[in-house]
C-alpha cells in the first residue's frame, strides 16, 4: 500500500501541462476493481439518472469515500509538480457503451457551464469493465500536437470546454457550445493528430479537463469510471450560467434537476455567485437537501424561467432567437402531424 502511494506521488505528471494527459498502468488492483464492479451492478438496479443529455451511472457515496484518499494522492502529486491547481474532488460517474452510447469529439460541456474552468481540472478515467484492450478506449488529442499544427486554435481552446468537432473530408469544424456558433476550423481531420491509449481494466488515463476526446467505439461492452477533481477556487456565477447559445440552453433543459437547484439557491439568497468550496458550498448542500421534488419546475416552466433570466440580463437578441427557435420547431412538428 505504502509503495503504491509513493509511486502515485513520485510519478512524473509534467506531461499534463504540455500534452494534457498521463497514463498510470495498473492504478487499481484487482481487489479494488471488484469493489467498483459491485458498485456498478448495485447502481444499475436504481433506475435512470435525471440527466437526459446522456446516460451516466452514479457512483455510490460509500465507494467514493473508500477511494477518496487514493484519488487525492494523484491530485497532490499533480499540484506538487505542475501549475495545475486541482484540489477539490467533486464526484464521479460511470460511462458505459451499453446501448451503443458513444461520444464524438468534444470538450466536456456541463462541468464547463458550471465553473468555466477546465485547466485546473482533472478527469481520472479508469476502465472498470474492459473486455478488449484494443477496443472502446478513449481517443484524445494531445495538446502538444495541436499546438504544433494549429497554434491559434490551441490558444482558443486552452482552459475551455463545451466544444464539439465535426470531421469532414480534410477539415474539422469546431462548434462553440458555450456561446453558440462556430469557434473555428482546422484544415485537416482532427483524427490526424489524435492518439488512442490502449487501456486495460484498472489503468488510469489522467486527462486535464480541456483535453479534446471521444469514445473510440462502442463495439464492446465497456464501463469506465470518471472521477473529477477541480479547483477549490472555482465559483458558480449566475450571469455565466444564464448567458449562452441554443445547445447550452437545451442541455440545461435536459438536466433540469441539476441547474434548477442552483438557480433556486442563488435566487433565495439574492446572490450573483457562490464558491464551490468552504462555507458557501456547505450552505448550498444544506439548501439542496431541503429543496424537495415538489418545488421542481416543469420543463416548460424552466424554459420560461431561463428566457426571463436572459431578458433580465439584457440578452434580448439571444433570448429572442432561442424563443423563436423553439416556437418554430414546435410549429413544424404540429404541421407535420397534420399532414401525416
Ligand atoms: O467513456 C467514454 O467513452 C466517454 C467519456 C467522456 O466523455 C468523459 O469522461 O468525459
Ligand atoms: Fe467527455
Amino acid at each position: 500500500m505504502l509503495a503504491n502511494r509513493l509511486s502515485i506521488l513520485s510519478r512524473d505528471y509534467k506531461d499534463l501541462e504540455s500534452k494534457g494527459y498521463v497514463i498510470i498502468p495498473s492504478f487499481l488492483s484487482s481487489e479494488e476493481l471488484e469493489i467498483f464492479r459491485k458498485d456498478i451492478s448495485a447502481q444499475a438496479c436504481q433506475g435512470a439518472t435525471q440527466n437526459q443529455n446522456y446516460r451516466l451511472g452514479a457512483i455510490s457515496q460509500e465507494t467514493l469515500d473508500k477511494f477518496t484518499s487514493k484519488f487525492n494522492e494523484v491530485s497532490n502529486g499533480v499540484r506538487s509538480q505542475t501549475n495545475i491547481q486541482a484540489d477539490l474532488l467533486i464526484g464521479g460517474a460511470y460511462f458505459s457503451t451499453e446501448g451503443n452510447q458513444s461520444f464524438r469529439w468534444h470538450q466536456d460541456h456541463e462541468s464547463y457551464y458550471l465553473t468555466q474552468n477546465h485547466y485546473h481540472y482533472l478527469n481520472l478515467y479508469m476502465p472498470i469493465i474492459k473486455p478488449d484492450v484494443d477496443k472502446s478506449n478513449l481517443c484524445i488529442v494531445p495538446f502538444d500536437r495541436l499546438l504544433a499544427r494549429s497554434p491559434k486554435i490551441y490558444k482558443q481552446i486552452l482552459n475551455r470546454g463545451a466544444t464539439r468537432y465535426r470531421v469532414e473530408k480534410h477539415k474539422t469544424i469546431i462548434y462553440n457550445d458555450n456561446d453558440g456558433g462556430k469557434l473555428g476550423t482546422l484544415d485537416y481531420s482532427i483524427e490526424d493528430i489524435a492518439k488512442t491509449p490502449y487501456l486495460n481494466a484498472g489503468d488510469l488515463l489522467l486527462i486535464r479537463g480541456d483535453v479534446i476526446h471521444r469514445t473510440q467505439d462502442a463495439d464492446t461492452l465497456r464501463t469506465a469510471l470518471s472521477i473529477r477533481i477541480t479547483s477549490s477556487e472555482d465559483k458558480i456565477v449566475k450571469a455565466k450560467l444564464v448567458q449562452g447559445g441554443l445547445r447550452k440552453f437545451n442541455m440545461m433543459l435536459n438536466n433540469i434537476a441539476n441547474y434548477q437547484v442552483i438557480f433556486a439557491y442563488l435566487d433565495h439568497h439574492k446572490l450573483r455567485q457562490f464558491n464551490i468550496n468552504g462555507k458557501d458550498a456547505k450552505q448550498f448542500i444544506e439548501f439542496s437537501k431541503t429543496f424537495s421534488q415538489e418545488q421542481w419546475m416543469t420543463k416548460r416552466q424552466f424554459f420560461r424561467y431561463l428566457i426571463w433570466q436572459k431578458i433580465k440580463a439584457r440578452l434580448f437578441i439571444n433570448a429572442g432567437f432561442i424563443a423563436l427557435y423553439y416556437l418554430a420547431s414546435k410549429l413544424k412538428s404540429r404541421l407535420l402531424k397534420l399532414f401525416r
